[in-house]
């Protein structure tokens, strides 16, 4: 597998130099500079790639190209915007990107309801839990009908904690859902995102199916041309909430996935901590069925609770196999012949980052260095015993 990290950009406070030190080959990247729906140029795309080069490290995987809102509900500038993703993906082909990854979550990207929560240890993870999303949807951002989404028993939980809670609670709660936006688009106030999940009022998960095929049946044939294998990162966390259209949360939607547009550039970002946070997915046979349309991997792990709730926790434990997962990519590379870029998707807050402000939860340099020197771990013990 190709070790890479995710890099932020020039004011990344994990530097390109740290991301070698820790052992990666390449970084996945984005142009987070530059406007959601505009063109990324070829001058600016080369200048970018000269920089990571001369820190030593390959760039062979955007993370993200975004698919703005407008492109997701089919309205407004959409067909602009369709029309610069493809000039994008030519400029990225050029400059020998090989994957896009993209997400088609509506309205918000990744969700969580708590940015910092305590490790017995010390250390800190991203946390979702299903009563804390209950309250801010219902006692928060009061969005209308949003109690008959939930049952009798979570909104009895969502109320006591809503009744105990610190005006800071709230805050942090409101904050850390709202902070799921990186590849989504500019930010939002309460009202705002009340008017984003508006505009999702006539669009079911058929509706939102039907929206991703039409963008696909555009978009893959420039993919082809360009030498870009599009690769869709599931819903995170993998079930609906707010009323929202996710239609990428579990095996049947990737097969439905490759089934509506056929193509090898037609792939997913197999990201184990999104799928695996729901107990029906089982990761090992995913790898096993739609391997040859893995273009990408995010590696990390999830513990769940009985409601579905979940931290993230340490690469190598929690509900995640994660060496029988490493272990089926490895040979989904043999059979193809080829080498699958991967990252550790997100790491703890410990040790001196816990001093240092969360500039992009989840991406701080430690946690992740220590989840992708385990991670290595998993590799080359399967490879040892391989070639014994
Ligand atoms: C979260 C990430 C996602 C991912 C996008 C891809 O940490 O895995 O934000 O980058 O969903 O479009
Ligand atoms: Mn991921």
């Amino acid at each position: 597998m190709i070790q890479t990290m995710r890099w932020y950009g020039p004011k990344d406070p994990v530097s390109l130099q740290y991301i070698r030190q820790a052992g990666a080959s390449g970084v996945v990247h984005a142009m987070h500079e530059i406007k959601n729906g505009k063109v990324w140029s070829l001058d600016a795309l080369k200048k970018r790639k000269a920089e990571i080069e001369a820190a030593g490290l390959t760039w062979k995987v955007v993370e993200s190209l975004p698919v703005t809102e407008a492109m997701k509900t089919r309205t407004g500038t959409f067909q602009e915007h369709i029309d610069n993703y493809k000039i994008s993906l030519i400029n990225l082909g050029k400059i020998g990107v090989e994957v896009v990854c993209y997400n088609f979550m509506p309205v918000l990207d990744w969700t969580r309801t708590q940015l910092a929560y305590p490790l017995e240890n010390g250390a800190t993870a991203l946390r979702f839990d299903w009563s804390h999303l209950a309250a801010f949807d219902c006692f928060i951002l009061k969005r209308k009908n949003a109690e008959k989404d939930y049952s009798q028993q979570l909104l009895a939980e969502a109320k006591r904690f809503f009744e105990h809670s610190t005006q800071d609670d709230k805050q942090q709660l409101e904050d850390a859902i709202i902070a799921g936006l990186p590849g989504s688009e500019e930010g939002y106030t309460l009202a705002g995102l009340q008017k984003a999940i508006d505009t999702y009022v006539a669009i079911d998960e058929q509706k939102a199916q039907e929206y991703l095929k039409l963008f696909l049946d555009e978009i893959l044939p420039t993919a082809e041309s360009a030498g870009v294998a599009m690769a869709i990162h599931p819903d995170d966390p993998p079930h609906a909430f707010f009323g929202l259209p996710r239609i990428m949360s579990k095996a049947s939607d990737i097969k439905r996935l490759l089934s509506d547009n056929d193509s090898v550039y037609n792939g997913v970002t197999f990201c184990t901590g999104s799928f695996g946070a729901r107990a029906d997915n089982d990761l090992v046979q995913m790898v096993k069925d739609y391997g040859k349309h893995i273009h990408f991997v995010h590696l990390r792990s999830t513990k769940r609770d009985a409601s579905g709730s979940f931290y993230e926790d340490n690469h190598l434990e929690g509900d995640v196999p994660m060496p029988a997962v490493v272990y089926e990519l490895l040979e989904i590379e043999k059979q193809y012949g080829r080498q699958l870029p991967m990252r550790p998707d997100h790491g703890h807050q410990m040790l001196d980052d816990l001093k240092k402000p969360l500039a992009h939860p989840g991406y701080t340099g430690i946690g992740r260095l220590k989840g992708l020197a385990e991670i290595r771990g998993v590799i080359n013990g399967i490879e040892f015993m391989h070639n014994r």
